[in-house]
């Protein structure tokens, strides 16, 4: 039984191992909004809200998401019995629009406390199957093609089975040329342009095509279905959406019109698992292929990102780099890590999420912190 009786909002603050930068900004530190959940049998467990410090990504960023939850995600759910996690999904969702990333948070937490509650796995309440997940490196905007050479294949030598490369204007052709020329011709490359195009962009997104890219992520506008179904045709390269898919409605749209032929699926970004999962089935049923993104996540985002990509259609490589990657010290124990052929393992034999939260740590890493308690 899901029953709630506290919810306390932490802000920490993680220094990124290097800068990131994505077409719409960089961040060099992550601000980043934790959950700790109360259920009322003594369960407990942490979830994380994987908002960005600025809405350049979607609209809701952190400060947003912590109003979200005290005003109204946590009353909803304080309190009130649930049966199951869905139940909680459909609770969020009832004349509270948007906010997705506010209500994952919790909805998440509530799969987690139902895990530890049945005592299995998250991947195996999930109905995830894989033992592994096959994992890909987003490299961030470079500021020269011989930099982001370096990354690529250094990337490449540590056993990254996808390699992203994120993209804009005046820094995407050039850029991608000079990888491709500088790896082997089948290593697995893709683009991800985080909405830095338009349709007046025909000719520079054309010339990506001759570059063999496994896709080419969300080149229009962040919500935009309707212009990439025009652009599409016009491509060789299979687009990917990440932005745009923000429930399972919004991916049939993309199959009705043919606006991409990939999902990159981020339960935070949907709302939590119930849609991610929902999101999943549609595309296994028309034969998209999907695969797990990431939000430069803490160890606990990234449990909940692991658990989700075990499920049978994530086929393409996730962007689910160990913790090393992003933290020189993550917040859970054990650390995320890759083997060799570019494998992060499914605690598939630990109860719940499998790792645990350096609660000291995130304790003094707290620079703000606020509980709400059942009436
Ligand atoms: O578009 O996938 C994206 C990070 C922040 C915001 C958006 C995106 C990303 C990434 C990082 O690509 C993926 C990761 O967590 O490694
Ligand atoms: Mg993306």
């Amino acid at each position: 039984m899901i029953h709630i009786q506290r919810i306390t909002l932490r802000e920490i603050h993680l220094p990124l191992v290097e800068a990131f930068q994505i077409s719409s900004g960089t961040e060099t530190t992550r601000r980043i909004l934790l959950l700790q959940v109360e259920n009322t049998d003594g369960l407990e467990t942490w979830s994380e809200c994987v908002a960005g410090a600025r809405p350049n990504y979607s609209p809701e960023g952190i400060d947003t998401a912590w109003l979200a939850i005290r005003e109204w995600v946590a009353p909803r759910v304080l309190g009130q019995t649930f049966e199951r996690p869905q139940d909680v999904h459909a609770a969020l969702n009832r004349d509270l629009r948007g906010n997705n990333m506010a209500k994952a948070a919790l909805e998440m937490a509530t799969w987690e406390l139902a895990a530890q509650n049945k005592g299995v796995s998250l991947a195996q309440l999930l109905g995830g199957k894989r033992s592994a997940i096959a994992t890909g490196i987003s490299l961030g905007i470079q500021d020269t093609p011989e930099k982001l050479i370096e990354k690529v294949r250094a990337a490449l030598h540590l056993g990254y089975q996808k390699v992203k490369i994120k993209i804009k204007p005046g820094k995407d052709v050039e850029y991608v040329a000079a990888v491709r020329e500088a790896v082997d011709p089948d290593a697995p490359l893709m683009v991800d342009a985080n909405s830095a195009y338009t349709l007046n962009d025909i000719a520079t997104l054309k010339e990506l095509d001759q570059f063999k890219l496994m896709m080419i992520e969300q080149p229009l506008a962040w919500d935009d279905i309707y212009l990439h179904a025009s652009l599409q045709p016009k491509l060789k390269t299979p687009i990917c959406l990440d932005e745009s898919i923000t429930s399972e409605a919004k991916a049939r749209e993309m199959v009705a019109l043919g606006s991409g032929r990939i999902v990159n699926i981020k339960p935070g970004r949907v709302g939590g698992f119930t849609e991610a999962i929902a999101i999943h089935d549609y595309c296994a049923l028309q034969e998209i292929p999907v695969w797990c993104g990431g939000m430069l996540e803490s160890g606990i985002g990234r449990a909940y990102n692991v658990a989700l990509a075990s499920l049978s259609n994530f086929v393409l490589p996730a962007d689910l780099s160990p913790s090393a990657r992003y933290w020189a010290q993550d917040i859970v124990t054990p650390e995320w890590t890759m083997n060799k052929e570019g494998m992060v393992a499914v605690p598939r034999d630990k109860i719940g999420m499998g790792v645990s939260v350096d609660v000291d740590r995130v304790e003094n890493l707290t620079v703000r912190k606020e509980s709400m308690k059942a009436p």
